[in-house]
């Protein structure tokens, strides 16, 4: 068997490299860029009629990842694809689990000989990870959702693969305007293609409170009932947003929940008189404005109210984090703020969980487990003073993650508070070096924004999606050594049909050599 690096590994590591990034790109044009790739030439294994997925005995978990491959490949193969734990070793899928420490929780190793893949991890996360590199090893036309012709074939050869960061990130504000469960579902496959493993969902905002709350039903049947542009809004029952959570974990994408507080809240003030301080409700609002409105902190019912709230949130979702917002309040004192975000800390920790919220909460003295959401570099300040006395940062630079700017001047979705993030913007920058002083250590991830003001079909969502948000996931996963713009933009124009297989509504940027 010939092997040869690929350009993927030599960029990725010190070793001598040959072939060309046209190679990478035809033969394997993964995304995130895996850590190293030893391509045996000229050798293929061929999916057939009579191909298995055998998956280990004794792990339930593992089994389902097995049956979600064969999912996926059946649609557009037509093959049957049996799962079992007791397949012969030819002509079948292994995913097997192993001991191995180079590859931690969610890594994998995949060999690719004429005979048959294998996938081996330590856990059950690390077999579905490989899963979605065996998806994109195989023709663009295995995401279509009818049989298609083939030949299923995919690149024989070893692939050592294991994320930089713990925390990749994709949110979604459905505040704004609302999607609905199967659309946020149809997300998380989407960002799940791409090795993220948290959905953070913005749940309320002025514009609409999208939870029930069982102590509160007027938050959703009120609060819920508008959105931007006095559309009919809406909200999840529990059982719709547990349905989320349950599919989200499926896919070992974590639920990360938003209650934006204390301000973002209009919705909230909206449904009960009593959280304003003059005890007054407010109107409904479906304009875009930020910063006008506040719980009232100084009252001992918001509290109650934020208890019972992150309480039934809490047992709603399986996650280690909720998140608590805190950004853009621009109508209480700096005391009052500092003291409002140390005290939902310690409800959110009442309820067994960890607060994250916006870099605004660095001017509050924070638990050592709580985490700050880096966004805006004109807040600066605290928040590179925080990192460095030991909070952990996940990173959403406006400039760079916030899918909800504008590509160019041309683009009509979207907004440009941050300028135009286009394609190269979300995928060259490194999260080791965008802080003065917060290194890797400092950083638990990265997270694409996606806001919705001027979003109203989940057709805008995919559009402003993709393809920038492949190159979140690369800053999140791939080592920084070997990324290069050019490798990656040839890297990604090969996804456009798989996005065309997928009916995804995507924005074919001119930095990107599409296929035609
Ligand atoms: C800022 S990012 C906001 C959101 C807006 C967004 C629009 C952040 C913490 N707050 O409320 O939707 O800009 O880009």
């Amino acid at each position: 068997m010939k092997v040869a690096l690929l350009v993927a590994a030599c960029a990725l590591s010190a070793v001598a490299c040959t072939g060309s990034p046209a190679e990478v790109s035809t033969d394997r044009p993964l995304v995130p860029a895996p850590v190293s790739v030893e391509a045996a030439d000229g050798t293929w294994f061929t999916l057939t009629a009579s191909t298995r997925i055998r998956t280990p005995s004794g792990s339930g978990e593992a089994a389902a990842v097995g049956r979600y491959l064969a999912d996926v490949l059946r649609r557009s193969t037509g093959y049957p694809l049996p799962v079992a734990d007791t397949a012969p070793g030819d002509d079948a899928i292994s995913l097997e689990l192993v001991r191995d420490d180079r590859l931690g929780d969610e890594g994998y190793e995949l060999e690719v000989t004429g005979e048959a893949a294998t996938l081996r991890a330590n856990r059950p996360a690390g077999l579905f990870m490989g899963v979605q590199t065996l998806r994109q090893l195989l023709p663009p036309a295995v995401e279509r959702a009818t049989p298609q012709p083939g030949p299923w074939r995919i690149p024989g050869g070893r692939i050592l693969d294991h994320p930089r960061f713990a925390w990749r990130g994709a949110a979604l504000d459905v505040a704004r305007h609302f999607f609905t469960v199967d659309e946020v579902k149809r997300y998380v496959d989407l960002i799940a293609l791409y090795k993220l493993n948290v959905l953070h969902l913005h749940l309320t905002d002025d514009q609409g409170w999208r939870i029930a709350i069982e102590g509160w039903p007027r938050l959703a049947a009120h609060g819920g009932g508008t959105e931007v542009g006095g559309g009919p809004g809406g909200h999840y029952t529990q059982r719709q947003y547990a349905e989320i959570v349950a599919y989200a974990r499926d896919r070992y994408v974590t639920v990360v929940p938003e209650v934006d507080v204390p301000g973002h809240t209009n919705a909230a003030l909206a449904s009960y008189a009593e959280l304003n301080c003059d005890g007054r409700a407010r109107r409904r609002y479906t304009g875009t404005k930020v910063g006008f409105s506040s719980l009232c902190v100084e009252e001992q019912l918001t509290y109650r109210f934020l208890d019972e709230v992150l309480g039934e949130l809490a047992a709603l979702t399986p996650g280690s984090y909720l998140h608590v917002g805190g950004d853009e309040v621009q109508t209480l004192s700096d005391e009052q703020y500092a003291a409002f975000v140390e005290r939902v800390q310690r409800i959110v920790r009442a309820h067994g969980k960890r607060a994250i919220g916006w870099q605004e909460i660095t001017k509050a003295k924070l638990l050592p487990d709580t985490v700050a959401q880096y966004w805006d570099h004109r807040i600066g300040g605290d928040v590179v003073r925080a990192a460095r006395q030991g909070t952990r940062l996940v990173l959403s630079p406006a400039e760079r993650a916030y899918l909800d700017m504008k590509y160019d001047e041309r683009t009509t979705l979207g907004l440009e508070w941050a300028g135009h993030v286009e394609v190269r913007d979300a995928y060259e920058w490194d999260p080791s070096t965008l802080l003065d002083g917060v290194g890797d250590d400092r950083v638990l991830g990265v997270e694409s924004q996606l806001w919705s003001e001027t979003l109203e079909r989940i057709e805008d969502v995919e559009y402003m999606t993709f393809p920038r948000l492949p190159g979140i996931a690369e800053v999140g996963w791939s080592p920084a050594a070997g990324r290069r713009w050019d490798d990656y933009r040839r890297r990604l124009a090969a996804h456009g049909p798989r996005w065309s297989a997928m009916a995804v509504h995507y924005y074919r940027s001119p930095q990107v050599p599409w296929p035609d």
